[in-house]
């Protein structure tokens, strides 16, 4: 009998550089929320991907940047923590916006962190947005300035690669019993996932930095004898005219909110969903230790 692998795989790189749709394709469902906008992941998310013999447990982190405020800061020291964490660590890097100050200072954070051979491969994401030129100047100034021990061309997107890189990480992995059921596909409470969800919603409606300050929790999920769910979440914003925005006009934007998120939270349970959303102002959430845990952040991890 064949022996088993398992492992962690954790996908770092910038804001939007595509680690949560690739996630979501290795997985092959939407366990974490996906928007054009930086700064969409909070905490890191687990999903769990089957090749062949092994188990694949790809850890989304919250893209690395520069970070400001506390939330930022626990963010970033959640993505790190994912990395250090992992057996092998993959890094995206976006094809057409190659080396950013960002980069940089990732490939300076791999060197000083990352040490006792840990295992990173490089992942040059969104590949059909250049041509096959400029990709091969970009892998040779990354490879150069890094002892990446593989590099992929991949559209996470389009799924171009993807396989490809599913394969070498399965075979990369320690031998090992797996470590999830293998009808898991992710370690996220539902709940958490259906805020998530709501949130995505939330964030591709609103505009400037009102999705940055404002967060979604699930408070209560009862399941129905008749077989649906009804879930009831607030989101927390920070100030009155805040909470006009997201009610919107006749409160057409929480509307449509409340039924896109719908539709989708009943698609991943696979029942009917009634979902009830409440919008309250709280000007200091994102200083309250509660809200962290909610999303899954070390509070702790935001002190400067
Ligand atoms: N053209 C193209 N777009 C992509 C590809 N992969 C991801 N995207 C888009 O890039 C944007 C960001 O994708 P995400 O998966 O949310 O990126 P992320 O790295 O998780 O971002 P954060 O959570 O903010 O750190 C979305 O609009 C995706 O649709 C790709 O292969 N090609
Ligand atoms: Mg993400």
């Amino acid at each position: 009998m064949a022996e088993t692998r398992a492992g962690f795989v954790a996908l770092i790189g910038e804001p939007n550089a595509g680690k949560s749709t690739l996630l979501n394709r290795m997985v092959g469902a939407k366990v974490s929320i996906v928007t054009h906008k930086v700064q969409t992941t909070r905490a890191r998310i687990r999903g769990v991907a089957m090749q062949g013999d092994a188990q694949i447990v790809f850890v989304d982190t919250p893209g690395l940047f520069r970070p400001r405020r506390r939330l930022d800061r626990a963010m970033v020291a959640a993505a790190w923590g994912g990395a250090a964490d992992a057996d092998i660590i993959v890094l995206l890097v976006e094809a057409h916006r190659g080396v950013t100050e960002g980069v940089e200072a990732i490939l300076e954070a791999l060197r000083e962190r990352v040490n006792e051979g840990r295992t990173v491969v490089l992942a040059i994401n969104k590949i059909d947005r250049v041509k096959a030129e400029v990709l091969l100047a970009l892998s040779a100034r990354l490879n150069e300035a890094y002892p990446f021990a593989q590099t992929f061309m991949i559209s996470a997107e389009r799924g171009h690669g993807v396989d490809d890189l599913r394969e070498w990480l399965a075979a990369h992995l320690p031998e090992g019993p797996w470590l999830y059921p293998e009808d898991q596909i992710a370690d996220l409470p539902m709940r958490m996932i259906a805020a998530e969800m709501t949130r995505e919603k939330l964030t591709l409606r609103l505009h400037q930095e009102l999705p940055y300050q404002m967060t979604v929790e699930t408070e209560n999920w009862e399941e129905r004898d008749d077989g649906s769910v009804r879930i009831d979440q607030v989101i927390y914003v920070v100030r009155d005219g805040h909470k006009g925005i997201v009610l919107g006009n006749k409160g057409e934007t929480i509307k449509g909110v409340s039924q896109a998120a719908r539709a989708e939270i009943a698609e991943f349970v696979g029942r009917p969903v009634h979902l009830f959303l409440q919008v309250k102002v709280r000007p200091n959430w994102l200083e309250e230790s509660e809200r962290y845990s909610e999303m899954g952040l070390d509070f702790k991890d935001g002190n400067t």
